[in-house]
């Protein structure tokens, strides 16, 4: 589907498929416990959000170099490039390569020689988005913070992910004040795996503006009628869902009801390399199994732009 979309939920370390992960290993001498790449997708079977972090975080030791994080996010705009994409706000986990030993500077500058040429070589504006992992102490996401000052005029934003249960938004309060502080933009995961309350907490305690996934606000009413008045966009990711057994099959998605009920949901892809699909896949993927009109497939590139940190004038242009 090449309608002009807007990818608002994308985790560029998800973004690494077999072929490139294969490829960084070798260059870096760092040896896979995977034979080559139909072993590697053998493991792509998940039983839930842990299961997928753990392979998530193992790949990840075949980045190591400004010149891997830039082939990564290359390879990433130019598939999105091909399935309609526009505009990609764009994930980033630090914490995964400082704890590896990497500097935070091999990261950024390695994602920005790719993003400062994304515009004239894919046709596609970005923005990044540094997350913090809500599995690990907050005291790291503040020190991480800190040591991004350096680099904030590349970073529009930040955002929480990694295990979700056990870790809801109130233990980040601190790192958000500190970054709404600094000018941030505020987003987070919240309603994936966790509960409705972790959703509502990270709009009262974190003043978030968009809530990522956000899928689980279907079992609170009263949730879903906040979240329609205020118009929250939710960067729903239904193969995502599918894959980490979030929903039993795409057929039974909530996203038509979820549209019916006027909330605001955006289609994204998450971790597409993992999750069988970038952004178009996506959009072709709900088509087919919830038989979504083309009229709501509109609605959903459209709410794409409106929930996008872009300007107006630049959203315009995009779409
Ligand atoms: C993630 Cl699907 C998902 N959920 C939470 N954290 C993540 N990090 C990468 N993908
Ligand atoms: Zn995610």
């Amino acid at each position: 589907m090449s309608l002009p979309k807007a990818e608002l939920h994308l985790h560029i370390e998800g973004t690494l498929e077999p072929e490139l992960a294969f490829e960084l290993a070798a260059r870096n001498g760092v040896t896979l416990p995977y034979g080559d790449t139909d072993e590697l997708r053998e493991a792509y079977r998940f039983e839930d959000l842990q299961s997928f972090l753990n392979l998530y975080y193992e790949l990840m030791a075949v980045l190591r170099t400004e010149r891997d994080f830039a082939d990564l996010t290359n390879a990433y705009l130019a598939r999105a490039a091909a399935q309609g994409v526009r505009h990609a706000e764009i994930f980033f986990d630090p914490q995964a390569h400082t704890k590896r030993g990497l500097e935070l500077g091999t990261v950024v500058e390695g994602l920005w020689r790719a993003l400062e040429r994304s515009e004239a070589e894919h046709g596609v504006s970005t923005r990044l988005i540094m997350c913090f992992l809500r599995d690990d102490p907050a005291e790291s996401a503040m020190e991480t913070l800190r040591a991004a000052e350096p680099y904030l005029d590349r970073i529009v934003g930040i955002g929480l992910d990694s295990a979700e249960v056990g870790h809801p938004p109130v233990k980040f309060r601190e790192v958000y004040e500190a970054a709404a502080a600094l000018g941030l933009r505020r987003v987070a995961h919240a309603g994936e795996e966790g509960p409705p309350a972790y959703i509502t907490e990270a709009l009262d305690v974190l003043g978030v503006e968009r809530v990522d996934h956000g899928l689980r606000c279907v079992e609170d009413a009263d949730l879903v009628e906040r979240l329609v008045r205020e118009r929250v966009p939710l960067t729903l990711c239904p193969l995502s869902n599918v894959r980490l057994r979030t929903v039993d099959t795409l057929a039974g998605h909530p996203l038509p009801a979820m549209l019916d009920a006027g909330l605001m949901c955006t289609v994204n892809s998450d971790d597409p390399a993992y999750f069988g699909g970038y952004a178009g896949d996506n959009f072709d993927a709900v088509r087919e199994a919830l038989g979504l009109t083309d009229e709501r497939l509109r609605e959903l590139a459209r709410n794409s732009f409106l929930a996008s940190f872009l300007e107006d004038d630049e959203e315009l242009r995009a779409r």
